[in-house]
């Protein structure tokens, strides 16, 4: 078994527990210090630096969320000099302002320790060679990978998104092992490896995929058809970007960077933290990060953490898939109704992950569609073998979502492919 930092990585938890108290308080001690709107939130609730005595006084301080990172654009969250940061990124956020994080050297330097944790945990060695197919520039996938692989010595392959043909031939002239990018993209490599007819070409043996919510069902269709090991990376550009959690060979979940990145599960609605194995909000307090520390931050993610042993021999414990964000589910009818769910139908009935979900509210009701592609095979069916084939979604979809969508079957590839993260929601209700 190997590990990029074996010692953080395999920790007894009382170590961990230790390490995290003494970073954690020296960082509110800091941000108290350096942050002016940390301070007035601190104050507000009535804590002190001098409250935070240890990782189980966490629960004292106040959350943060984007609109409080929004709100102090670009610097207001800066916990160091400017001349002392090296690097922004920035969100893919489509609405609002966008959200900068800052880093600081040492910054950079954990975050790469971080994704290249996340290699050596899909097998990645020195001999490999690692193409990055995440975006590279604000967006934290490209850079952060790269410079995961580049620190435990991989070939790196500086691909970015786009441009298929050339990362196919690129694929198959320098002997790619790891790909790395977001799974709809990886779907659509594998398709168009497919179509090219180089699956014998190809030399991957692993794929880490993340920045966007993806199914099991999701992960062995990619598996298959790229002939590959499927990983799941997490991160957001808040904490540093992708890394924060990173999946082992066990694939049950993804070890949290704790030593970095301490994870809490809160229910979203009375703020209560909540016992280990509940489902609900993510939280994370980073612990080391200078530049843009982040304390009890809502990531709006919804999963669950498990500390359960991993025969990786890893002890760092595990965030859950997570199955959506809490702003990315949908209430339609009163039914809170997930992307990640139809995608689940899809796969489990033989169609393809490609969909698109359109809602609409017409004389006061939600209408609610799904455009799903037909398959190949399906396309040159008869009509009856249509009907019956979406007879038989429409009940899966019920079954899954308790409410029924209109389905709409339209031709192969018709909906359009993305190069990173998927937009699968297209909600037109003005409410
Ligand atoms: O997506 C960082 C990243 C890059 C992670 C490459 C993994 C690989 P943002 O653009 O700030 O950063 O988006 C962060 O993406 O809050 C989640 O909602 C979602 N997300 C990221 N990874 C996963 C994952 C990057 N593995 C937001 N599963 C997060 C589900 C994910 N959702």
């Amino acid at each position: 078994m190997a590990y990029y930092q074996e010692r953080e990585e395999r920790m007894s938890r009382d170590e961990m527990r230790a390490l995290q108290s003494a970073r954690l308080v020296e960082q509110v001690a800091r941000a108290y210090q350096r942050v002016a709107p940390y301070r007035k939130k601190m104050q507000e609730k009535g804590v002190e630096p001098g409250d935070i005595r240890g990782i189980e006084d966490l629960r004292k301080l106040p959350f943060l969320t984007k609109y409080d990172l929004r709100d102090e654009y670009p610097y207001g969250y800066l916990a160091v000099p400017l001349a002392d940061c090296v690097r922004i990124q920035s969100t893919s956020g489509t609405t609002g302002k966008r959200v900068v994080a800052f880093y600081t050297q040492a910054d950079i330097d954990l975050w790469e320790d971080c994704c290249a944790r996340a290699i050596v945990a899909a097998g990645g060695t020195r001999d490999d060679v690692v193409h990055v197919s995440y975006g590279y520039g604000l967006f934290t996938g490209g850079p952060g990978l790269n410079g995961g692989s580049h620190r435990l010595g991989s070939l790196t392959l500086p691909m970015s998104s786009g441009n298929t043909e050339r990362q196919i031939q690129f694929m198959t002239d320098l002997g790619s092992t790891i790909l790395c990018c977001t799974p709809s993209y990886a779907a659509f490599l594998a398709e168009a490896i497919h179509d090219a007819g180089l699956i014998d070409k190809i030399r991957l043996k692993a794929g880490i995929f993340g920045a966007e919510a993806w199914s099991e069902e999701m992960r062995r269709d990619i598996e298959r058809n790229l002939r590959i090991k499927a990983y799941d990376i997490y991160g957001l550009t808040e904490t540093s970007g992708p890394g924060v959690g990173f999946e082992c060979e066990e694939q049950t979940g993804m070890h949290v960077c704790e030593d970095h990145f301490y994870p809490e599960i809160i229910d979203p609605d009375t703020l209560e933290v909540l016992p280990e194995g509940s489902r609900g909000e993510l939280v994370f307090t980073s612990l080391s990060k200078q530049a843009f520390p982040l304390l009890r931050y809502r990531t709006r993610d919804v999963c669950a953490l498990s500390s359960k042993a991993c025969s990786c021999g890893r002890t760092l414990i595990k965030m859950a898939k997570p199955r959506g964000r809490t702003d990315d589910m949908l209430i339609i009818r009163g039914v809170n109704v997930f992307p990640s769910q139809i995608e689940t139908v899809l796969i489990n009935e033989g169609y393809p992950a490609n969909y698109r979900i359109i809602v609409d509210r017409v004389n006061h009701t939600d209408t609610f569609e799904v455009e799903v592609e037909m398959t190949e095979e399906m396309f040159s069916d008869e009509v009856r073998g249509i009907e019956q084939k979406e007879k038989t979604l429409l009940a899966a979809m019920r079954a899954m979502l308790g409410i029924q969508p209109k389905i709409t079957l339209v031709a192969p590839r018709s909906i359009a492919r993305s190069e990173g993260k998927a937009v699968r929601v297209i909600d037109k209700r003005k409410i």
